[in-house]
């Protein structure tokens, strides 16, 4: 008699889930912004330079000479994958849920499937329908995996609703955008991840203060693309409030504050003018200037110490002979 064969089980194929969390408020942003212009100096949120225009001219910077952070991180991932997931795994435990801040394109957590093999993977972005399709490709090429899109702003307050993450969490939060949040900010948002993380693991990436020359090319690029980038942000207002922002009497200024350790952004006016918009108008000097956005560079013991006061333990820096660049990975204490 032929004993009966074990049979593999099957595993359970999912179809992704979508959140909106936070819906957002035209009304809100729009009072925002007005509330910014009025300002002295005149200071915008970085969030206004990300229509469907600056999104795309954001990712054109990515790929121009100039701007070293995207390659850089690509570079870390590919030479230190196997330490990276073993440190993840020593972190966090095998099967984790990864948690992907920023998500986007989904792109850069994929890579990261095969090393870890998450259990889930919730994929976090200010709006939903920018994961529609990302999340719902990825969910075919892995139908083994839990996987979730919430729309969330959660540069305000990182808390996902519960049970989404049931175990120790991966958080990823790639690309150096920690570094457009005050240190201040950033520590806030790093001890959020840390509950998120529930007893897991995080995976970094942060851009490294370098030669000035480096970084101030990276933020003002011969082609223009990073200026183009910046004026965008006017048109961006001009259909938000109804501003009558001329693009050509501005111009793109990116400078490096050794002070603050970081690159400011700004948008300077090429001569006098008078911007108005329904209910309010503001007039700036020549060279008056409207502040758009930060890129804090850090040192590398600096931001492992911002981890720690975060509650991070066993920091293990991963980065190039130059230290440019470096991806991080820490346990949540
Ligand atoms: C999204 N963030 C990390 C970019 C940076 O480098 O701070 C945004 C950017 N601004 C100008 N160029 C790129």
């Amino acid at each position: 008699m032929t004993q009966p064969q074990p049979q593999p089980v099957p595993h359970p194929l999912h179809q992704p889930q979508f959140i909106q969390i936070h819906q957002p408020d035209s009304a809100r942003l729009a009072a925002e912004a007005v509330l910014g212009l009025m300002g002295r100096p005149a200071t915008l949120s970085p969030k206004f330079l990300y229509d469907a225009l600056g999104s795309r001219l954001f990712d054109a910077i990515t790929e121009l000479d100039e701007y070293y952070p995207t390659r850089s991180e690509a570079a870390l991932f590919v030479r230190h994958a196997a330490g990276i997931a073993a440190a993840l795994h020593a972190a966090a435990g095998p099967a984790a849920t990864l948690v992907d801040l920023g998500a986007g394109n989904c792109a850069k957590a994929a890579r990261l499937f095969d090393s870890l093999a998450p259990a889930g993977y919730v994929a976090v972005d200010i709006s939903v329908d920018f994961l529609q399709q990302a999340v719902s490709a990825l969910q075919r090429q892995f139908p083994a995996v839990r996987m979730t899109g919430v729309g969330l702003d959660f540069s305000q307050h990182l808390v996902l609703p519960a049970g989404l993450v049931p175990g120790p969490a991966v958080v990823f939060y790639p690309g150096s955008s920690i570094g457009n949040f005050s240190p201040g900010e950033a520590l806030r948002l790093l001890r959020q991840a840390r509950t998120l993380a529930a007893g897991g693991a995080l995976l970094i990436g942060v851009d490294l203060l370098k030669p000035i020359e480096t970084l101030e090319a990276a933020y003002d690029d011969a082609l223009g693309v990073t200026a183009a980038f910046n004026l965008n942000l006017l048109r961006h207002l001009n259909r938000l409030i109804g501003t009558d922002f001329q693009v050509r009497d501005w111009r793109h200024v990116a400078r490096f504050d050794a002070a603050h350790s970081r690159i400011e952004m700004h948008l300077e006016a090429r001569h006098s003018l008078t911007v108005r918009w329904p209910g309010g108008e503001r007039s700036f000097a020549a060279g008056e200037r409207v502040h758009t956005e930060n890129s804090y560079k850090w040192q590398r013991s600096g931001f492992e110490a911002l981890l720690r006061d975060a509650g991070w333990r066993q920091v293990q820096t991963f980065t190039d002979e130059r230290e440019w660049f470096a991806l991080m990975v820490a346990r949540a204490a």
